[in-house]
This record gives C-alpha cells, sequence and structure tokens, in this order.
C-alpha cells in the first residue's frame, strides 16, 4: 500500500475533493461517499494516480457545523471550526430568524459566533440596532466593518488570527467581498484550485478555506436559504436560545416546551422582560418550522 499522508480539505466540489497537502491542491476521490467530507476536516490520504489522490480516513474533529440537505438528511458544512462569524446588513433585509438559527447550532456544538454588520457605508437602520443591541448583551461580539471602504477590517483580522473561521449568512451580504478584502491572493488560490480540478471557473457554491496571513484559516461558505437547523430537536433548540438556559431548570416539569405550559420559567422571564421578546417569538416560529420528527 503507497504512503499515508495527511492533508487538509478545502474545498469541496462537485466530482471531487480539493486536498491541500505541502503547498500543492490535490483532488481526491474518497471510498466513502463524498458527502461525509467537510471543508476543514484533516484526512489521511494516498496516491491514485501522480496527480490524483484517494482519501482513506478522516482524522477526528474537533467541531462539526452541519445542515439538513434535499433528501432530509444532515450533511456536514465544514469541520474543525473554532468560531462561525453569521454575515448580515442592511441590504438584503436583514433576517434575524436565520441568524438566530445559526447561533442555536453552534451553541448547540460547541463552537463560539459572533456577528459581522457589514456594508455600514450604506444607511443604517433603526430597527436592526436595536436588535444589535439584544444580541450584545447576550455576550455575542459585534463587528461592524464594510468591506467595500475597508473600515473595521483591521479590528476583524485581529480577531481572526490563530483561529479557524467561517463565513456564514445570507447571499448577498458580502461575505466573499469579505474575504476578498481579507486574504489578499484568494484569487490566486481560487484559480489554483480551477486548474486542479480542470473545472473552469470556481463559484461560491462550495465552501473554501483560505489561509490567513498571520495565522488561522478562514472559510467562505456560500449563502443558503433555508439554513436549517440541522437535526436540533425541540429540546436542543430551547438550549440553543443561550438566555433560556439559566431559566429552562426552574420550569415546573422538566419537559416543559416553553409554549403556554403551566409554570413555565422561560415564558416568565419574557413577561418580565429579562428575555427579549423578539427573541422568543423566534423562537417559537422556528419550533414551528420544525420538522415533526424532531419535535
Ligand atoms: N455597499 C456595500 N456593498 C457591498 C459590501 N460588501 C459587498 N457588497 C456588495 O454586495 C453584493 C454581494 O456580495 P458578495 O460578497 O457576493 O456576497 P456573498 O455573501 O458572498 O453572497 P453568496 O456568495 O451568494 O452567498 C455585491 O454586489 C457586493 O459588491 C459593502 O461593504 N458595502
Ligand atoms: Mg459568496
Ligand atoms: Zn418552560
Amino acid at each position: 500500500m503507497s504512503e499515508l499522508l495527511e492533508g487538509l480539505v478545502i474545498a469541496h466540489l462537485g466530482q471531487g475533493i480539493a486536498v491541500e497537502y505541502d503547498d500543492h491542491i490535490i483532488l481526491c476521490q474518497t471510498l466513502r461517499r463524498l458527502e461525509t467530507v467537510a471543508v476543514g476536516d484533516k484526512v489521511l490520504w494516498t496516491y491514485s494516480s501522480p496527480d490524483q489522490g484517494r482519501i482513506e480516513e478522516i482524522l477526528p474533529r474537533r467541531s462539526l457545523l452541519s445542515r439538513p440537505s434535499r433528501n432530509g438528511k444532515i450533511r456536514p458544512v465544514a469541520a474543525n471550526l473554532d468560531t462561525v462569524f453569521v454575515v448580515f446588513a442592511v441590504e438584503p433585509h436583514c433576517d434575524f430568524l436565520l441568524l438566530d438559527q445559526y447561533l442555536a447550532v453552534c451553541e448547540n456544538h460547541n463552537i463560539n459566533a459572533a456577528l459581522i454588520l457589514n456594508k455600514t457605508d450604506l444607511t443604517q437602520s433603526d430597527a436592526i440596532e436595536a436588535e444589535l443591541l439584544t444580541y450584545k448583551n447576550l455576550g455575542y461580539a459585534l463587528y461592524r466593518v464594510s468591506a467595500w471602504s475597508n473600515s473595521g477590517l483591521d479590528e476583524l483580522k485581529a480577531v481572526l488570527k490563530d483561529q479557524v473561521s467561517m463565513l456564514a449568512g445570507q447571499s448577498g451580504v458580502g461575505k466573499s467581498s469579505l474575504t476578498n478584502a481579507i486574504i489578499p491572493d484568494k484569487d490566486l488560490k481560487t484559480n489554483t484550485i480551477s486548474a486542479t480540478t480542470k473545472h473552469g471557473r470556481h463559484t461560491t457554491t462550495a465552501a473554501t478555506l483560505y489561509h490567513l496571513n498571520g495565522g488561522g484559516d478562514l472559510i467562505d461558505s456560500p449563502g443558503v436559504a433555508i439554513f436549517g437547523l440541522a437535526g436540533l430537536s425541540e429540546y436542543k433548540l430551547a438550549y440553543g436560545y443561550r438566555e433560556f438556559q439559566a431559566h429552562i431548570e426552574h420550569c415546573q416539569f422538566n419537559d416543559c416546551r416553553h409554549l403556554k405550559d403551566k409554570g413555565c420559567a422561560v415564558r416568565l422571564a419574557v413577561e418580565s422582560g429579562e428575555i427579549s421578546n423578539s427573541r422568543y417569538q423566534r423562537f417559537l416560529k422556528l419550533r414551528e418550522k420544525m420538522p415533526t420528527e424532531y419535535v
């Protein structure tokens, strides 16, 4: 058997997986189903031909972010993440429901989450500012940036250092523009991936990992209309609202659903204003949207 080499998955392409090894990018196939490998995975692989490889093993992951796929299955999005930065902006219309979904999934998978408000060069919205205050009070870091004017980027670069981060969020909020502004040789790498796969242009259809100059990695991911709850149960969704956690244990019944249940401490905290009503309303909405098998 040929030698096992350790590589890093930097992109999941339709027809294979781009693995970085010793400054090269090798297109690899895998014996398992391709969907089980995620960008950010460390893998053991072997050469199957002079310029192609085969993934033999996925090394243990320290975290995994997944989302539902079309056939009702859960698909890994990225592995070994430290922080997910949820990017949003005044334009396209800010979807706080999607934002809460990302935060709830991260909370349950022990991945840090932080917020990036992009496009600060545009006229900002008071309604968004009011919501942002809630997130800041919950301890979520917020970075205000503009990929166009480069404003706030130095501060953002400083927090990205020495960790693996992913930019997530709706299509059109500027994740790729921010990646361009942060990674000076981004195009070079994207072109190398395209050349490796002979696939023509590499669009943001696949999450792609880039190395930061000062250390650390940044993953640009495609915007997904429905990120989904990636298999979170009703119980985990409530836990994913981090301000509910301290109250959940005081609910009268331990199978409390935090709806109209008698003695619900979460609801009480909403009524007293301790928990933001808009976050609670979004919890209810997400709960309703939850596929029945998870309820
Ligand atoms: N005004 C303004 N527009 C921006 C800024 N950043 C990005 N845009 C614009 O927003 C649009 C979408 O940017 P992208 O970077 O492609 O957004 P994305 O989040 O990568 O989108 P997907 O790849 O579809 O998920 C483009 O027209 C950008 O030029 C910014 O800071 N200010
Ligand atoms: Mg993009
Ligand atoms: Zn309750």
